[in-house]
């Protein structure tokens, strides 16, 4: 593989160094999942995939794309309107090399719904949908961990500032999870987007000094709204937060340049619960198998009914 151009790295027919994705392969509409399995259960909802079709597979009918990075690329339709769904795998590292590659090749603006796992620190019970409106990183502070450090009086963790979800798109998402999984299985708040699954998560692990005893206390003294645990909506609520108006052929500029929405990029996120933390209690596979196909039908319904701008701008996708 031969890539040109060291700042923004992309092959001789334009796909990107890691999600490896060129311009035509991606709908303006994603939900990035963390798991490729569950983006293969996903796909089953598409239209013209047989429902016959072996659970494992990938129907010939869409477009896919794996990358030699482990992201799963799958384009097609859904009620008509092209639509992709991206497996990311974990951390925030990943949703930066999904949500930066896919921009760069997809024109006009976007709308990414993240379909995630999380644990709970809340009320929520296993087999729940979490949909938050906002998100901060929880992040080890290296620093106090180091062997000259004079961070005595430093917190062994950095909480950093909330980053909202668009409004319009976590209320479509609290609407459509309700119908599918009832109103009192769905919940609506803040999430907690953590460096580690285990130190900034409060894990306790006696082969590290983790001083992460009281993490959860000081997670609902910081934000008492905090519902969830997880790895990667924080970096995408912040990077649509910091997206600028995509770069649209010239002639739309003007216009572009005249719209209330000033990000190209609208997110959201919800959060089934695999985990709940404070009963210790861990979802059953028969769960998942029930619970992933309705969510990922809300968050379909949920793409398809958010507008995404002016539509005359996007180009067709290619595999639909
Ligand atoms: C950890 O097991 C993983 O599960 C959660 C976390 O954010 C992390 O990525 O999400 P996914 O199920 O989407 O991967």
């Amino acid at each position: 593989m031969s890539m040109s151009n060291a700042n923004f790295p992309m092959d001789a027919e334009g796909r990107t160094y890691h999600v490896g994705v060129k311009r035509g392969e991606l709908a303006n509409r994603i939900i990035t999942v963390g798991d490729p399995a569950r983006a293969i259960v996903l796909s089953r909802t598409l239209d013209g995939v047989d429902p016959s079709a072996p659970v494992k597979s990938i129907s010939a009918n869409l477009f896919s794309h794996a990358s030699h990075r482990g992201f799963l690329t799958i384009t097609g339709r859904y009620k008509g309107t092209p639509v992709s769904i991206v497996a990311i795998g974990m951390g925030v590292s990943m949703m930066d090399f999904f949500v930066r590659e896919c921009r760069a090749v997809v024109d006009g603006p976007m709308t990414i719904i993240r379909l995630g796992s999380c644990g709970s620190l809340s009320d929520a019970k296993v087999g729940d949908i979490c949909v938050p409106s906002s998100s901060y990183l929880v992040q080890r502070n290296y620093d106090y961990f180091a062997e000259d450090s004079s961070a005595s009086s430093a917190s062994p963790y950095i909480l950093s500032k909330k980053f909202d979800a668009d409004p319009e798109v976590t209320a479509t998402l609290v609407k459509n999870m309700s119908a599918q999984l009832g109103d009192n299985h769905v919940w609506n708040g803040i999430n907690a987007t953590a460096d580690s699954f285990y130190s900034s998560q409060g894990r306790q692990d006696e082969n590290f000094v983790d001083n992460n005893q009281e993490l959860f206390t000081e997670l609902v003294k910081y934000e008492p709204g905090t519902l969830t645990l997880e790895m990667e909506t924080f970096l995408l609520y912040h990077l649509a937060r910091t997206s600028t108006v995509a770069p649209l052929k010239e002639e739309s500029k003007v216009k572009a340049a005249a719209t209330s929405n000033k990000h190209s990029i609208r997110a959201g996120a919800c959060m089934m619960v695999f985990a709940q933390r404070k009963s210790n209690e861990f979802i059953s596979k028969e769960d998942v198998a029930r619970v992933e196909p309705l969510a990922g039908k809300a968050v379909f319904d949920s793409l398809v009914e958010v507008s995404l701008g002016d539509e005359s701008e996007l180009h067709a996708t290619e595999g639909s």
